[in-house]
């Protein structure tokens, strides 16, 4: 019984990045940064990183395309700031004296609306979100581990139109220990819901657990690497019943209740809610594509704001033959890592279609509903947006999570997603990748800090094209020690439900 925090891993931490980094020295500083483009020279004092921060100034950067300096308004740090449009970049040059572990920050206006920034560190890139901002904020930018020597950042447009004031380097402090506690928002809930909620909460920040979508990808995953992972994630698509009057038919509850009984492994869940209806079915808009906005007219804000309306009615049949479902489950002891309205705040599917209301009306009204109409005590809720005016608010929300599909081949560790949804719950509710394409590294997972609960694959060529996730990554994923597989899981995972509810990190192990 060893007794873990998330500080003393601290440690290990900073072993793993000199190993990473192939070297170890003393502390770092910056140096004299010249960069000679033909257009501009950057030279920066010698300073510590470790107080206050570096501040690398976007407008002493070097500049491409349509990037120009502005001047205008107030509240910027230096001369100005790199004003975007859609292309080009501010390239920022970095001199370490040694491997270290930073947290970078970018400070920015974005006066048009929510946009999003690509961050590449030594070639690396990073997704990073700037709220509409009018005036000068700073937002994290998650971590970032330099390497001895010559460092480049570059900030990419992606969603455009906004202004970079500097990028901030201040060296990443130990962690504290997480403060998530083991209690579900269901205080009926199931003791095997209960037990695996301890059992997720016990391994948070210690290691991550493997899931993958459809069992065809995990039986793939299987003969590839020997292992198979803990979770098995569905979804509850063809029991809509807007696709069942169309014929459609599902097995998925079978498949779950047979991984639970039979292999003893975790089931998580979304949904792809096709629309109760309001279906186009014309070539193109076909029935089976109505959960996404663009191929239904269902108003889910007209249903909401009219409770007598069809189209409210429509939406309570729905929830009522998903519960019929969630209740199979429950029958067969099955805790369920359920997963609805996902994605919302893309806004491509018809829940997120109009915006933070009515989907969080819609979240709040589906949890009522399962929970205290239909009695459902084996669901763990996972909410799965960032942004902070999306939440539908911790009485309701279990574990929060988000989609994060990397290029292919790019195994970073997505941590500045991971401080962002650290941020949105406090560090008070676990937090997930709930869909993956590549999967983060363990060992940049631990270096970071990262501490996904869980991840999980998405299937079809994102697990089996060799391009996406390599044989040699799943290989290197799924015999980890940091990675719990089906086999890892313990003996009591639905039946230690009676663990005093402690904080993580002092967990045992
Ligand atoms: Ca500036």
């Amino acid at each position: 019984m060893i007794p873990w925090s998330r500080k003393a891993s601290g440690m290990i931490r900073l072993a793993l990045i000199a190993s990473l980094l192939g070297s170890v020295g003393s502390h770092s500083a910056i140096h004299a940064a010249n960069v000679d483009e033909g257009k501009r020279v950057v030279k920066a004092a010698p300073a510590s990183p470790s107080a206050e921060g570096i501040k690398l100034e976007a407008e002493n950067g070097i500049l491409k395309d349509s990037v120009s300096i502005g001047t205008e308004g107030t509240g910027y740090s230096g001369s100005g700031y790199a004003s975007f449009q859609s292309d080009g970049s501010v390239t920022l040059t970095y001199n370490a004296a040694a491997p270290e572990l930073y947290d970078i920050s970018i400070g920015y206006s974005a006066p048009f609306g929510d946009k999003k920034t690509h961050l590449v560190v030594n070639g690396a890139t990073s997704e990073v979100s700037l709220a509409a901002a009018s005036n000068f904020v700073e937002v994290s930018g998650g971590k970032v581990m330099l390497q001895a020597g010559t460092n480049t950042i570059v900030i990419e447009p992606y969603w455009g139109y906004y202004y970079i004031d500097y990028i901030k380097l201040t060296a990443a402090a130990a962690p504290d220990d997480h403060d998530v506690k083991s209690s579900l928002t269901n205080p009926n809930a199931t003791k095997e819901t209960r037990a695996l909620m301890n059992y997720l909460v016990s391994q948070y920040g210690n290691k991550i657990i493997s899931g993958q979508q459809e069992l065809s990808s995990i039986e793939w995953i299987n003969q590839q690497t020997g292992k198979l992972p803990a979770i098995f994630s569905t979804d509850l698509m063809d029991y809509s019943p807007s696709r069942v009057e169309y014929g459609a038919s599902s097995n998925e509850v079978e498949k779950m209740i047979s991984w639970y009984k039979d292999r003893g492994g975790i089931v998580a869940l979304c949904w792809h809610w096709n629309a109760p209806t309001g279906l186009y079915n014309e070539p193109g808009k076909e029935w089976w594509r109505g959960f996404y906005t663009e191929f239904t007219t269902f108003d889910v804000q007209y249903a909401l704001e009219n409770p007598d309306s069809e189209d409210y009615q429509l939406l309570i049949r729905d929830i009522d033959a998903i519960a019929f479902q969630l209740k199979r489950l429950q029958d067969a002891g099955v805790p369920v890592l359920w997963r609805p309205l996902h994605e919302a705040e893309g806004g491509w599917f018809w829940w997120g279609a109009k915006g933070s209301e009515p989907t969080k009306q819609l979240w709040r009204l589906m949890y009522d509903r399962l929970t205290n109409d239909h009695g459902l005590n084996n669901l763990i809720w996972v909410w799965n947006s960032e942004k902070a005016d999306w939440y539908p608010g911790d009485d309701v929300v279990d574990m929060a999570s988000i989609d994060i599909y990397n290029p292919a081949g790019d195994y970073n560790s997505i941590s500045a997603k991971y401080e962002s949804m650290l941020s949105l719950v406090n560090d008070k509710k676990l937090v997930a990748l709930a869909e993956n394409g590549p999967i983060p590294d363990p060992d940049l997972l631990q270096a970071y800090g990262a501490d996904w609960s869980f991840f999980n694959t998405w299937t079809g060529s994102i697990i089996n094209d060799g391009i996406v996730n390599t044989a040699a990554h799943l290989n290197k994923v799924y015999n980890h020690d940091y990675v719990i597989t089906l086999d890892e899981l313990p003996s009591d995972l639905y039946t230690n439900c009676d663990a005093e509810d402690s904080a993580s990190g002092g967990g045992t192990k």
